[in-house]
Parts: C-alpha cells; sequence; structure tokens
C-alpha cells in the first residue's frame, strides 16, 4: 500500500434548510393559518479514527468534503429533511491541524474516536413560528443557518511505543523482522526501506508492544537530506528510542562517529526527541569476533556511561530475547506512569471544532419575505 502521511483538506458541512412560508387551504376553512414548516439541519463532516487504515492516501484523491444542505421546510407544518452527516476514516495516530496558524486540533489517538469538524447549519424556523395576535398571516420565515467550512491539515504519527532510527543500512528492518510479524524488505544497500514498517511485538502473556521501523537517517537529515527526516514525526510519540549502529559498516567508517554524527542530527531535528530516552543498539555481532566484541562495547561504554548499551545479532539471535524483554518490561513502565497517553503533549488541547449556534432572536413583527420557497398548502 502506498503512504502518505501528510494532507491538506477542505470541509465544508451542510447549510440548513430554509423554513417555509404556507398557510393552510382546506375546504371549508378559507383562512387557514400559518403552516411552514422548519427547514432540515445540514449534514455534520466528522472524522473517525479506523485502525484498519495506516495511510492517508485516500485524501490524495478527496481533498473536498462536503456535506449536503438541509431539505427545506414544506406546507403542513412538515420539517425539511436533515442530511446526513458525512463520515470520514482516518488512521489511528492522526492529528488534525488548523491549516492557517498550524494548531492543533484534535489528536484521534483512539479506535473508533470521533471529532467534529464542521457542524451543519440549523434549519430556519417556518411560519408556522411567527404567528401573533396581531399578525394571523406571517409571511416569514428564516433562511437555513451556513455550515461550517474550513481548511485543515491532517497529519499522520504513526502510534508506537519503540521506535528505531538509524543509519541506512544498520539493521532495523532485520530487527523488526526477527521480533515481530512485520515483513520490511531488508537488502545490503542503503535506502532499502521507503516507508515506516510497524510491528506487534509480543513479550509473554499479555505484554506485548508496537515496534516502529523508518526509512535510514543520514546526515544532513534535518534539513531535509535523504527521507529519514520526513518519517522523524512517526518516532515522536515513541516511549524509548533504540539508536542502532553497525559494528561493521561496509563504508568502514567508525561506528562511534557514525552514533555521534547521528545523534546531532536528531537533537538538530527537535530538542523534545532528544529528550527521550535512547538506548544504543549495536548491530551485527555476529559479524566479530568476541575480543572485538567485548572491545567495542567497552569503547561505547566508556564515551556513553550514561545511555543503555545492547549488542546484538538479528541473524543468530545474540541480545535479542533480552533486549525484547527489557522493552517489554520498559514500554509497560511507561504506560503505568503515564497512562494510555502517546507521545508528548501536543502544542494545545484539543478544542471543539463546531460552534453551537446560539438560539436566534425572535424576528422583529414587520413584513418581509425571506428568498425561500413558498409552498402552498393544497
Ligand atoms: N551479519 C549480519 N548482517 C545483518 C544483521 N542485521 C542486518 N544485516 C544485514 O545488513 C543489511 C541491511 O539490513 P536492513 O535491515 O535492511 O537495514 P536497515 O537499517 O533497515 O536499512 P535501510 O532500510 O536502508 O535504512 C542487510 O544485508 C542485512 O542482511 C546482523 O545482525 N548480522
Ligand atoms: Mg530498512
Amino acid at each position: 500500500m502506498r503512504f502518505l502521511d501528510e494532507v491538506k483538506i477542505f470541509v465544508k458541512s451542510g447549510d440548513g434548510g430554509a423554513g417555509a412560508i404556507s398557510f393552510r387551504r382546506e375546504k371549508y376553512i378559507p383562512k387557514g393559518g400559518p403552516d411552514g414548516g422548519d427547514g432540515g439541519r445540514g449534514g455534520d463532516v466528522i472524522l473517525v479514527a479506523d485502525a484498519h487504515l495506516n495511510t492517508l492516501i485516500d485524501f490524495r484523491y478527496v481533498q473536498h468534503i462536503k456535506a449536503r444542505r438541509g431539505g427545506h421546510g414544506m406546507g403542513k407544518g412538515r420539517t425539511g429533511k436533515s442530511s446526513p452527516n458525512v463520515l470520514v476514516k482516518v488512521p489511528v495516530g492522526t492529528v488534525v491541524r488548523d491549516d492557517a496558524d498550524g494548531h492543533v486540533l484534535f489528536d484521534l489517538i483512539e479506535e473508533g474516536q470521533q471529532v467534529l469538524l464542521a457542524r451543519g447549519g440549523d434549519g430556519g424556523r417556518g411560519n408556522i413560528h411567527f404567528k401573533t395576535s396581531t399578525n394571523r398571516a406571517p409571511r416569514r420565515s428564516e433562511p437555513g443557518f451556513p455550515g461550517e467550512e474550513r481548511w485543515l491539515r491532517l497529519e499522520l504519527k504513526l502510534l508506537a511505543d519503540v521506535g528505531l532510527v538509524g543509519f541506512p543500512n544498520a539493521g532495523k528492518s532485520s530487527l523488526i523482522t526477527k521480533v515481530s510479524a512485520a515483513r520490511p524488505k531488508v537488502a545490503d544497500y542503503p535506502f532499502t526501506t521507503l516507508t515506516p514498517n510497524l510491528g506487534m511485538v509480543s513479550h509473554g502473556y499479555q505484554s506485548s508492544f508496537v515496534m516502529a521501523d523508518i526509512p535510514g537517517l543520514i546526515p544532513g537529515a534535518s534539513e531535509g537530506q535523504g527521507l529519514g527526516h520526513a518519517f522523524l514525526k512517526h518516532v515522536e510519540r515513541c516511549a524509548v528510542l533504540l539508536h542502532l549502529v553497525d559494528v561493521l559498516p561496509m563504508d568502514e567508517s567508525d561506528p562511534l562517529e557514525n552514533f555521534q554524527t547521528l545523534e546531532s542530527e536528531l537533537s538538530a531535528y527537535s530538542k523534545s526527541l532528544t529528550a527521550k530516552p535512547r538506548w544504543l543498539v549495536l548491530t551485527k555481532a555476529d559479524l566479530l569476533s568476541e575480543e572485538a566484541q567485548t572491545a567495542i562495547l567497552s569503547r561505547f561504554q566508556d564515551a556513553f556511561a550514561d545511555i543503555p548499551i545492547r549488542l546484538i545479532s538479528s541473524v543468530n539471535g545474540q541480545g535479542v530475547d533480552d533486549l525484547k524483554a527489557d522493552l517489554a518490561q520498559w514500554v509497560a513502565q511507561c504506560r503505568l506512569e503515564h497512562g494510555d497517553h502517546w507521545g508528548e503533549p501536543l502544542d494545545d488541547a484539543p478544542t471543539k471544532a463546531g460552534k453551537v449556534r446560539e438560539k436566534p432572536d425572535p424576528l422583529p413583527e414587520e413584513e418581509d419575505d425571506h428568498d425561500v420557497e413558498v409552498i402552498w398548502a393544497p
């Protein structure tokens, strides 16, 4: 499936239908009173989080989402038809921003969660409501109330507990393949992975977590080099980042320097990402002799005393089960501390998108036909 994680959309809810102006006409009742019904409500535009989706690709083709207007009121006091709401499905993890100022309006983090993007307009009142002691045949009604329209930005930030970052070829996709059912492509050239992959890692009874594999990062990523930067937002919500470092890179570069280079890229991307707990995972241990493994481990431990450091091999499984167990424990602990809250606090609390129409003031007593359909009852 193709992957798209940022789109701009226009939403418009339906206008309310107009109230009718109509009078009762019956055989032996020459002057029946007003019986124009109210207009129907316009449809709402509602976003629903759906766990079966994992991309915003559908919005590449549909950027304008409009609900229909309400039906006009009719004679015999009949209310116009209300229009159905338009439900738009998005993946869980979708953030909705106001396009104008980038302000976060909603964060859909639970399956089935619904948010109102644009409230449909209420129908106008028909002339049935405007009869008074001095005006028994009011020729007035209200037009429908307009719907709301707005430009919004949808941004998908995948919901994962553990994020894998590292240079291309570091072994990220190999690790997620080893510990989960995810099957991203693995190959010995850089940039094998072009879009994020999620894998569910099970560890013992009732203990599982989601791991995200994103495309490799390269120096200059924070200025837009390569692919990885565009995908870093998918690890923003993770409880821990694993920074994978190849112990024997094909280009013969120094693993320790590589680690430092990427760390500075991450901090250039975002300070809050740097503040995230990070574990250093040295990969491809099987390529080194035991002495060489001990040597590289102690070199890293001396240089980075305050970071947890692991040595693994996705080929022979060395260190993988221990890593999995420790991650499961870490994630469980984070969930205990933070509940089901995913990721960093957003820049603004969710607000209600649609404003509720206040009750209209009663109209002044004057004859004034609105531009509405006038229906005469038979
Ligand atoms: N010997 C050995 N090779 C490994 C190990 N893990 C990965 N590799 C190899 O390293 C190469 C790159 O692995 P990937 O898992 O595709 O690396 P990646 O980090 O996902 O790379 P990108 O998607 O390009 O960012 C592949 O040829 C793998 O077979 C390991 O533990 N031992
Ligand atoms: Mg990969």
